[in-house]
């Protein structure tokens, strides 16, 4: 209970390049911000890769082969792939980088639903690519596909595979369903780590009685067999975390989920959000866990055990 697990998501695939200076879009950004995260104490880094000349998400594992190595070479933090990736990728594109790379975790979104990034055409209008616009538009018509089929066919491939464990993506009470589900039928295995995203337009709103209500809805259903992390999006990002530090859970930050440090301050790299959240955990007299403590904590195969 004393230690808290900080992520750190890099860069993701919900933001795009016009959106923040500061969103690492090269091999080269996402690596030196990666460590720069976890020299501030992130210990897992959750990771997608970008198309290196128009910032676009991109699945392709050449990609994320171009910083991976240099992430693991310059610290012992634990790499997380992401399996989301990003719209329009199919299911298939998705896996190949975890499959490939073998890390010791990997994303898993717990159920299909609506993803709604079209909001943000309304805050942004001077784009760099013609695509950032046309990008955030098709989310009004896109479904982020996660069946129960994809599920079972990454847990099979990824987990039972490569030993990759998981960080299980749940964007509302139904995805906890999922998963005890998948609990029950021994096709996933505790420690269960949860993380509770809070804020997508599609997924559960982000308010304290919210991650409440999951959190008790998680302790229903898993009892003592999970972990629980937080990731609150944009300016939700910081109060989330925050009660999940008090709570006793883990949490996620990183320019992935929000570009800004304070209102209209943006963040300029990810390490500035684990420094401020590193003060936070201290100041509730929790400490930071290491990428050793985390392995532990979450039953991870090593940092030795990958193929990157
Ligand atoms: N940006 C998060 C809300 C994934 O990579 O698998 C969603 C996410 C999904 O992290
Ligand atoms: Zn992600």
């Amino acid at each position: 209970m004393d230690k808290v697990i900080i992520t750190c998501a890099v860069t993701g695939s919900v933001h795009t390049p016009s959106m923040s200076p500061y969103l690492p879009v090269t091999p080269e950004d996402i690596a030196e911000q990666a460590i720069g995260a976890a020299e501030a104490g992130a210990a897992v880094l959750h990771l997608h890769a970008r198309d290196p000349e128009s910032g676009r998400p991109s699945p392709d594992p050449e990609v994320f082969m171009q910083f991976l190595p240099r992430i693991r070479a310059a610290t012992d933090a634990v790499i997380n792939i992401s399996t989301g990736g990003g719209m329009p990728m199919t299911v298939d594109d998705r896996m190949q980088a975890a499959l490939r790379a073998e890390p010791e975790m990997a994303s898993l979104n717990m159920g299909s639903m609506n993803f709604g990034l079209y909001p943000a055409l309304a805050r942004n209008s001077d784009w760099q690519y013609d695509w950032e616009p046309e990008f955030l538009e098709s989310s009004r018509d896109f479904v982020f596909r996660n069946t129960f089929a994809d599920i079972e066919t990454l847990l099979a491939r990824l987990g039972d595979g490569c030993g990759t464990r998981f960080e299980f993506e749940c964007y509302d009470v139904g995805h906890l369903y999922n998963l005890a589900h998948f609990l029950d039928r021994g096709l996933v295995r505790p420690p269960l780590f949860i993380q509770f995203v809070l804020g997508i337009l599609g997924g559960i709103g982000a308010d304290p009685d919210n991650l409440m209500h999951m959190k008790r809805t998680a302790d229903k259903l898993f009892g003592e067999d999970y972990r629980f992390s937080v990731l609150g999006v944009g300016r939700h990002q910081l109060p989330l975390v925050t009660m999940s530090a008090t709570m006793g859970g883990n949490i996620r930050v990183g320019l992935e989920d929000n570009l800004f440090l304070d209102k209209g301050v943006f963040a300029r790299s990810n390490a500035e959000q684990v420094t401020r959240l590193r003060r936070i955990v201290e100041d509730l007299s929790r400490s930071v866990a290491t990428p050793a403590e985390a392995r532990a904590m979450l039953g991870l195969k090593g940092g030795d055990a990958v193929a990157f």
